[in-house]
């Protein structure tokens, strides 16, 4: 009778995850206020047009952008041209046929406008320019969350009552995946002198929120989790076939899970108080180094965390009252480069969780993890009902019963 009723706790448990997983389409339960805000300072009127000063800030936690770099592109509303760019550049300059003597930069409607890589020359530089469009995320790294390019734009408005806001922005960063609302108008930016002792204003200021859906990039996961416990020899993961090859040289180091990254997840030892995991991340990918990575996981006894090795941690509050959810990254110069695949093509960690002997079980699948990212987007996890599970203990119940008791508990859960 009481392993009935755990059994139905694990269903309703796992339904109920259902339930969440299907209604966070739009956003991310584990970022939920994450963005891009791309910020437009007007800091000088010029006789056609003005200067601005633009800003993105990657206010997500653990989505960073990666090479080769953000892409982004707008609507001009009139008939505007970009006269000059520093610290960025667009990709094509369009036709500026009418123009005789000083010809513009851009005169595109849509011009699309890519960071520089490093190491321009220095009267090409801003701040927080020239990084090839390469932006940590928030968690990670605060002061690399940032990237900024001037732009001076001319046959426009001159002022606040006559210029007309840019539209129709578009981020890629560096695929698909965001979607940007449109600009609006916020209080000017208020800057410190250098010397600390003089504010002054920006002459106008707007503001662009772009945010993120996995949903809108592909159905196929970049990544996949695989299992395994002390206590269970089975090791949820498949290896070893038909590797895809171009020019006969191979793409993917290839398995049947088709994901260019795996996490592992090991339950390793149950000590008296404390249990610990090992985590590994594989990069099946030739082709790729991923640089700067993040790792999220999502386990109750997250809010636990007693040692983490080799990794950098952090945890993740997505609400005041769940902490669940940690980030993992790899230190700098030691392991925040995963290598495309091959011997150097893996990085791990152990970490260490202080038991709360009231929620702690190895069984139920309860010691693997609820969710994992990898780098901002949400890995493939096995089907909960073929988890390792603790000798002798319950069998599987059959696929038939949990979908008819998880429907009935749906049912119940919606009453
Ligand atoms: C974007 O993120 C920042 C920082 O977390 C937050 O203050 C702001 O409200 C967010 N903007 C939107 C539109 O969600
Ligand atoms: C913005 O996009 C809409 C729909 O695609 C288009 O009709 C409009 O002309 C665009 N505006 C600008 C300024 O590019
Ligand atoms: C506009 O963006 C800046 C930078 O992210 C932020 O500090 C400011 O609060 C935003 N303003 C509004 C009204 O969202
Ligand atoms: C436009 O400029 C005028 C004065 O130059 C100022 O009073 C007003 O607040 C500004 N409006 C906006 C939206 O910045
Ligand atoms: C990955 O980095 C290594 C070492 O820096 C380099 O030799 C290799 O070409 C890189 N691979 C890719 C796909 O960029
Ligand atoms: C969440 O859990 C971590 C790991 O034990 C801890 O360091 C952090 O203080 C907790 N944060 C909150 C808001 O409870
Ligand atoms: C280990 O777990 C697998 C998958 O759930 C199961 O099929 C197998 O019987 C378990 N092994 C033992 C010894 O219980
Ligand atoms: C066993 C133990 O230390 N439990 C603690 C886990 O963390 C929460 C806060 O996140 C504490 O309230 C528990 O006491």
């Amino acid at each position: 009778m009481n392993q009935t009723f755990s059994k139905l706790n694990f269903i309703l448990w796992v339904v109920l995850l259902l339930m969440i997983f299907s209604q966070a389409e739009a956003y991310d339960p584990l970022d939920p206020f994450g963005n891009i805000t791309i910020k437009w300072d007007v800091i000088s009127w010029t006789p056609d047009g003005y200067v601005a000063l633009v800003t993105m800030f990657n206010f997500q936690m653990y989505r960073h952008i990666i090479s080769p770099g953000w892409t982004l592109s707008w609507g001009w509303p009139k008939k505007e041209v970009i006269w000059s760019m520093v610290g960025a550049q667009t990709t094509e300059q369009g036709d500026c046929s009418k123009f005789k003597g000083n010809v513009p930069h851009c005169c595109k409607r849509v011009p699309t406008v890519v960071d520089l890589l490093p190491g321009v020359p220095y009267n090409q530089q801003i701040a927080n320019c020239c990084k090839g469009g390469v932006v940590a995320s928030w968690g990670q790294d605060p002061a690399e969350a940032v990237s900024a390019f001037q732009v001076s734009v001319g046959l426009a408005g001159t002022s606040n009552k006559t210029m007309k806001l840019p539209k129709n922005f578009t981020l890629l960063g560096p695929g698909p995946g965001y979607t940007c609302g449109p600009a609006e108008i916020v209080p000017s930016t208020v800057y410190l002198t250098p010397d600390h002792r003089r504010k002054t204003q920006a002459l106008m200021t707007w503001n662009v929120t772009c945010t993120y859906s996995q949903q809108l990039v592909s159905r196929h996961s970049t990544c996949c989790v695989s299992l395994s416990s002390f206590y269970n020899e089975t090791i949820l993961k498949k290896v070893g076939i038909n590797t895809p090859r171009k020019d006969n040289v191979p793409l993917l180091q290839c398995t049947h899970h088709m994901c260019p990254i795996r996490v592992h997840w090991h339950v390793k030892v149950n000590y008296k108080d404390y249990w610990r995991v090992k985590i590994a991340v594989t990069n099946f990918n030739y082709r790729m180094n991923y640089t700067q990575w993040t790792l999220v996981a999502q386990h109750p006894n997250l809010n636990n965390v007693t040692q983490v090795f080799s990794f950098d941690y952090k945890p993740v509050v997505p609400y005041e009252s769940i902490n669940d959810t940690a980030m993992f990254y790899g230190m700098k110069f030691y392991n925040d480069l995963l290598m495309e695949a091959g011997p150097l093509g893996n990085v791990q960690t152990e970490i260490l969780l202080k038991k709360d002997k009231k929620t702690f079980t190895l069984k139920h699948g309860w010691a693997f993890p609820r969710k994992i990212y990898f780098n901002g987007d949400e890995c493939k996890l096995p089907p909960p009902d073929s988890y390792p599970f603790l000798p002798n203990s319950a069998q599987k119940y059959p696929v038939a019963f949990s979908r008819i008791a998880g429907f009935m508990f749906l049912l119940i859960a919606l009453v």
